[in-house]
C-alpha cells in the first residue's frame, strides 16, 4: 500500500492542496515568528531551505551585498525561487540607531564583523559593540528602529514587497531571554518591555516583521 492510503482522510485532503511555500531565510528565530504569522491561513505550509532540500551553500553570503533593505530583500529571494522554482518569501531586516546616523542598518547582522558562523555568540558580539559604540552618546537618547522588508514572489515570479518599523530606544543593560539578535537592548516603544521579555505572539503584536508580513499577507492572500 501505498504512504498516501495510510494518511487519515483529513491528512490526505491537506496535503492534496496545501501550498508549499519556501522562507528563504537560514535564521531559525525569523522562521518561527513567522511561521506563528501564517498559523491563522490554512492549507499553506511555510517551510525552510533545509525542509525543501537545498542545503546552505557558500554563495548565500554574498545574496545581500545592497545599500538598502529592499534590495538585499529582493535579491535573497530571486535567488532562492530561482534554485527551488516554489513561492517564495524572504525578509531583509534590520536595526537603524539614530545618533550612529542609521548604523548598523544593513549591516545589523555583522555589525561586530564577528565571524564564526555561530549565531549565539555573533549575537553577544554585536550586542556588546553596538553599547560600546553608544559610550560617547551618553548626552542623547538612544532612539532606534528596527525595519524589516517582506518580500513575496509567487510561481511566475511576480513581486510583492512590504515595510515594516517599531519605534524603541536601546538600553544599556540587557533583558530577558527570548527573541534574538538585538532584542535583549530593544526597549519597544510604549511598553516597559524589551522583544526578549515577550513571546514570539506578543512580538509579532508590535515588531516591525509582524507589521510587514501582516500586510503582505493582505496583498496576496487572495492569490494564494
Ligand atoms: P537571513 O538572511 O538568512 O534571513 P539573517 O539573520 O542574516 O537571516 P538579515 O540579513 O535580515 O537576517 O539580518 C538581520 C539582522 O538584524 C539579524 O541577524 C539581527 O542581528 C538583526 N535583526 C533583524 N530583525 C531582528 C529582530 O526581530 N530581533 C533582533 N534582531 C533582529
Amino acid at each position: 500500500m501505498g504512504l498516501k492510503n495510510w494518511l487519515l482522510p483529513k491528512e490526505r485532503y491537506c496535503r492534496a492542496r496545501c501550498v508549499r511555500i519556501l522562507f528563504a531565510t537560514r535564521n531559525s528565530h525569523k522562521c518561527q515568528e513567522v511561521r506563528s504569522l501564517f498559523k491563522g491561513i490554512t492549507g499553506l505550509e511555510i517551510l525552510n531551505p533545509d525542509e525543501v532540500g537545498l542545503s546552505y551553500q557558500g554563495c548565500e553570503d554574498n545574496l545581500e551585498p545592497f545599500d538598502t533593505f529592499e534590495e538585499n530583500a529582493s535579491s535573497k529571494a530571486k535567488y532562492f525561487h530561482q534554485i527551488s522554482g516554489l513561492p517564495t518569501l524572504a525578509d531583509d531586516s534590520g536595526l537603524v540607531v539614530d545618533c550612529l546616523n542609521g548604523l548598523p542598518g544593513v549591516n545589523s547582522k555583522r555589525f561586530s564583523s564577528w565571524s564564526q558562523g555561530d549565531p549565539i555568540s555573533q549575537d553577544e558580539a554585536n550586542n556588546e559593540f553596538l553599547v560600546q559604540s553608544l559610550e560617547c552618546f551618553r548626552n542623547v537618547e538612544w532612539t532606534a528602529r528596527y525595519v524589516c522588508l517582506a518580500v513575496f514572489l509567487d510561481s511566475k515570479a511576480n513581486m510583492k514587497m512590504t515595510r515594516g518599523e517599531v519605534e524603541g530606544e536601546i538600553i544599556e543593560i540587557p533583558k530577558g531571554s527570548d527573541g534574538f539578535g538585538y532584542d535583549p537592548h530593544f526597549l519597544v516603544e510604549n511598553t516597559e518591555l524589551t522583544f526578549a521579555e515577550m513571546s514570539d505572539r506578543e512580538k509579532n503584536r508590535f515588531s516591525h516583521r509582524g507589521k510587514a508580513f501582516r500586510k503582505l499577507v493582505e496583498e496576496i492572500k487572495s492569490d494564494l
